[in-house]
């Protein structure tokens, strides 16, 4: 019987990622553990412990002690708030993964996700279509600890036959917790202030194309690879994984279909550089050859989804 462990069970992915696993292993198979308090509906489910990924002895303590087989680690700082801390960041995002890789080296948890992220990309890789194999020189300290982190995963994989798995996430799109410090994350902002005030001021510019994915989705494809048959996997370090690409202008006009008074304005900051480093769209054909890689929403059903469970949350 598996056990599971999820770290970062509080944050964005974390807090969707455990209920759904615990539809498929029962609830009490399913830990989930962070440094914040999580919601609801993930304390009332199961069980919830406060773990700190850095603390490694902790860590292995709790992972022996309740028979952990699988570890999904969602602890990281995300691209914009690592650029204001760095050296902090590269710290924070390393130890986690290092840590959770020694750990199911001496246990176990032999099977582990570790999210990449499109920012392993950087302003000299193809922008359009962005192959699996290419150029890859970012330039961010997440984007850097990303890249690093697969290296380090396909590493586990050959030297100690750890069943590492990973996939390149785009901008993730979701209304039960929102994204902290993230570039992409002005694509979740836009449906809260859409429906508090009716307008939205963007930190990225009109014409930034990035390649996003709605939750459901990212989620469902996260269980799809975990439960993949491991003589299938050709690559072990981080599948691209594409969901849909638009810009900030494209998804305001979608958001009109349904709000017509809605308007939005442009004052980039920052994060503007960082977006013009990543793909606008990328090319995910060998997650959906070796695993079946697929994707329920597109642009308008994404929408439409947000603006009736946002309005829905804020109501209370
Ligand atoms: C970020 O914007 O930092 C993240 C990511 C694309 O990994 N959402």
């Amino acid at each position: 019987m598996e056990k599971i462990l999820v770290i970062g069970s509080s944050g964005q992915i974390g807090s969707e990622l455990v209920l759904a696993l615990r539809k498929i292993y029962g609830n009490d198979n399913v830990f989930a553990t962070d440094i914040k308090q999580p919601v609801k509906e993930v304390r009332d489910s199961g069980p919830f412990q406060m773990l700190d990924v850095l603390d490694y002895n902790n860590l292995l303590h709790f992972v022996v002690r309740f028979k952990i087989t699988q570890i999904y680690n969602l602890a990281a700082v995300l691209s914009g708030n690592a650029e204001k801390i760095p050296l902090q960041a590269w710290d924070i995002n390393m130890k986690a993964l290092m840590n959770t890789l020694e750990v199911s080296r001496q246990s176990d948890a032999k099977k582990l996700f570790w999210p990449s992220s499109i920012a392993v990309f950087g302003p000299t890789t193809p922008r359009h279509n962005t192959p699996q194999l290419t150029v890859m020189e970012p330039n961010t300290v997440y984007g850097i600890s990303k890249l690093a982190g697969e290296r380090w995963g396909e590493y586990y994989v050959k030297r100690y036959g750890i069943d590492f798995r990973s996939v390149r996430y785009p901008g993730l799109i979701s209304y039960k917790t929102e994204p902290g410090g993230g570039t992409t994350d002005y694509a979740v902002e836009i449906f809260f202030e859409a429906i508090k005030n009716g307008k939205y001021e963007s930190f990225l510019n009109e014409d930034t194309a990035l390649p996003m994915m709605f939750m459901d989705d990212a989620i469902q494809n996260t269980i799809k690879l975990m439960e993949a048959d491991e003589s299938k996997l050709s690559l072990r370090s981080a599948y691209n994984i594409a969901g849909i690409s638009f810009t900030p202008k494209e998804l305001a006009d979608e958001i009109k279909k349904q709000m017509p008074g809605f308007t939005i304005s442009y004052k980039p900051d920052f994060r503007q550089a960082i977006a013009d480093s990543w793909p606008a769209s990328i090319d995910d054909s060998i997650a959906r050859n070796d695993w079946g890689h697929d994707e329920k929403y597109d642009l308008g059903k994404l929408v439409d989804t947000m603006l009736e469970k946002v309005a829905e949350k804020l109501k209370g």
